[in-house]
Protein backbone atom coordinates (compact mmCIF):
# COMPACT_ATOMS: atom_id res chain seq x y z
CA UNK A 1 0.00 0.00 0.00
CA UNK A 2 0.68 3.72 -0.49
CA UNK A 3 -0.20 6.57 1.96
CA UNK A 4 -2.06 9.45 -0.27
CA UNK A 5 0.06 12.31 -0.34
CA UNK A 6 -0.59 16.52 -0.07
CA UNK A 7 -1.24 17.98 -3.53
CA UNK A 8 2.51 19.48 -2.95
CA UNK A 9 3.79 16.49 -2.33
CA UNK A 10 6.82 15.73 -5.08
CA UNK A 11 7.39 11.99 -3.20
CA UNK A 12 5.13 9.46 -1.49
CA UNK A 13 5.87 5.97 0.10
CA UNK A 14 5.03 2.78 -0.08
CA UNK A 15 5.30 -0.45 2.23
CA UNK A 16 4.33 -3.99 1.75
CA UNK A 17 6.00 -7.35 3.52
CA UNK A 18 7.94 -9.82 1.27
CA UNK A 19 8.07 -13.50 2.23
CA UNK A 20 11.01 -15.66 0.77
CA UNK A 21 9.50 -19.21 0.91
CA UNK A 22 12.44 -20.33 -0.67
CA UNK A 23 15.83 -22.34 0.51
CA UNK A 24 18.23 -19.41 -0.18
CA UNK A 25 18.36 -15.42 -0.23
CA UNK A 26 16.45 -13.37 -2.48
CA UNK A 27 16.83 -9.58 -3.33
CA UNK A 28 14.17 -7.42 -4.19
CA UNK A 29 16.79 -4.85 -6.97
CA UNK A 30 14.14 -2.32 -7.68
CA UNK A 31 10.80 -1.55 -8.06
CA UNK A 32 9.19 0.02 -11.64
CA UNK A 33 6.00 2.00 -11.44
CA UNK A 34 4.77 4.78 -13.39
CA UNK A 35 6.51 7.81 -11.80
CA UNK A 36 9.59 9.39 -12.90
CA UNK A 37 11.62 7.94 -10.19
CA UNK A 38 11.38 5.01 -8.41
CA UNK A 39 13.83 3.88 -5.57
CA UNK A 40 14.35 1.82 -2.41
CA UNK A 41 14.81 3.77 0.74
CA UNK A 42 15.98 3.11 4.29
CA UNK A 43 15.42 4.87 7.10
CA UNK A 44 17.64 5.85 9.77
CA UNK A 45 17.05 7.59 12.90
CA UNK A 46 20.18 10.49 14.21
CA UNK A 47 19.25 12.71 17.11
CA UNK A 48 15.49 12.26 16.36
CA UNK A 49 16.17 13.15 12.96
CA UNK A 50 14.82 10.83 10.34
CA UNK A 51 17.22 10.73 7.78
CA UNK A 52 16.44 7.99 4.21
CA UNK A 53 19.24 6.77 2.24
CA UNK A 54 19.10 4.67 -0.77
CA UNK A 55 19.26 1.26 -0.53
CA UNK A 56 20.46 -0.90 -3.90
CA UNK A 57 19.13 -4.70 -3.18
CA UNK A 58 17.44 -5.77 -0.28
CA UNK A 59 17.93 -9.06 1.06
CA UNK A 60 15.45 -11.35 1.64
CA UNK A 61 17.22 -14.17 4.03
CA UNK A 62 15.62 -17.82 3.19
CA UNK A 63 12.45 -18.60 5.02
CA UNK A 64 12.05 -15.00 6.74
CA UNK A 65 9.79 -11.64 6.11
CA UNK A 66 10.84 -8.05 5.55
CA UNK A 67 8.11 -5.60 6.01
CA UNK A 68 8.67 -2.15 4.41
CA UNK A 69 6.50 0.15 7.03
CA UNK A 70 6.84 4.16 7.90
CA UNK A 71 9.65 4.70 9.82
CA UNK A 72 12.31 2.13 8.29
CA UNK A 73 12.09 0.31 4.77
CA UNK A 74 10.30 1.63 1.87
CA UNK A 75 9.66 2.37 -1.76
CA UNK A 76 9.87 6.09 -2.89
CA UNK A 77 7.98 7.17 -5.79
CA UNK A 78 9.15 10.27 -6.80
CA UNK A 79 8.28 12.90 -9.33
CA UNK A 80 4.80 12.95 -8.24
CA UNK A 81 4.66 16.86 -9.13
CA UNK A 82 1.16 17.91 -9.96
CA UNK A 83 -0.72 14.50 -9.67
CA UNK A 84 -1.31 13.39 -6.26
CA UNK A 85 -1.85 10.07 -4.88
CA UNK A 86 -5.54 10.00 -3.58
CA UNK A 87 -6.92 7.61 -1.15
CA UNK A 88 -9.12 4.70 -2.63
CA UNK A 89 -6.42 5.16 -5.58
CA UNK A 90 -4.44 1.99 -7.10
CA UNK A 91 -1.72 2.35 -9.28
CA UNK A 92 0.22 -0.85 -10.19
CA UNK A 93 4.13 -1.49 -9.80
CA UNK A 94 6.35 -4.41 -10.73
CA UNK A 95 8.73 -5.69 -7.94
CA UNK A 96 11.90 -6.87 -9.83
CA UNK A 97 13.68 -9.86 -7.56
CA UNK A 98 17.25 -11.23 -8.31
CA UNK A 99 16.01 -14.75 -8.54
CA UNK A 100 12.26 -14.69 -8.74
CA UNK A 101 12.00 -12.40 -12.29
CA UNK A 102 9.66 -9.33 -12.35
CA UNK A 103 6.59 -9.67 -9.86
CA UNK A 104 3.28 -6.93 -10.94
CA UNK A 105 2.11 -5.92 -7.16
CA UNK A 106 -1.01 -3.35 -6.75
CA UNK A 107 -0.73 -0.58 -4.47
CA UNK A 108 -3.73 0.93 -2.34
CA UNK A 109 -3.36 4.26 -1.72
CA UNK A 110 -4.72 4.63 1.67
CA UNK A 111 -5.91 7.68 3.84
CA UNK A 112 -3.41 8.76 6.64
CA UNK A 113 -4.14 8.09 9.99
CA UNK A 114 -4.15 10.33 13.15
CA UNK A 115 -1.07 9.37 15.52
CA UNK A 116 1.07 6.12 14.68
CA UNK A 117 4.65 7.09 13.11
CA UNK A 118 4.26 9.18 9.97
CA UNK A 119 7.04 10.16 7.74
CA UNK A 120 6.78 13.82 5.60
CA UNK A 121 8.31 12.97 2.76
CA UNK A 122 7.21 16.00 0.96
CA UNK A 123 10.44 17.94 2.81
CA UNK A 124 12.77 15.02 1.25
CA UNK A 125 14.87 16.00 -1.22
CA UNK A 126 17.40 13.78 -3.21
CA UNK A 127 20.13 14.84 -6.13
CA UNK A 128 19.89 13.04 -9.20
CU1 LIG B 1 12.31 7.91 1.17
Amino acid sequence: MAFETAPSAMSGGGYFSITNNGTTAEHLLGVEAAFPRVMLHTTEMTDDIARMSHVDALEIPAGETVTLAPGGLHVMFMGLNGDPLEAGETFPATLIFETAGRLDVVFNVEARTEGGMQMDHSAHQMGN
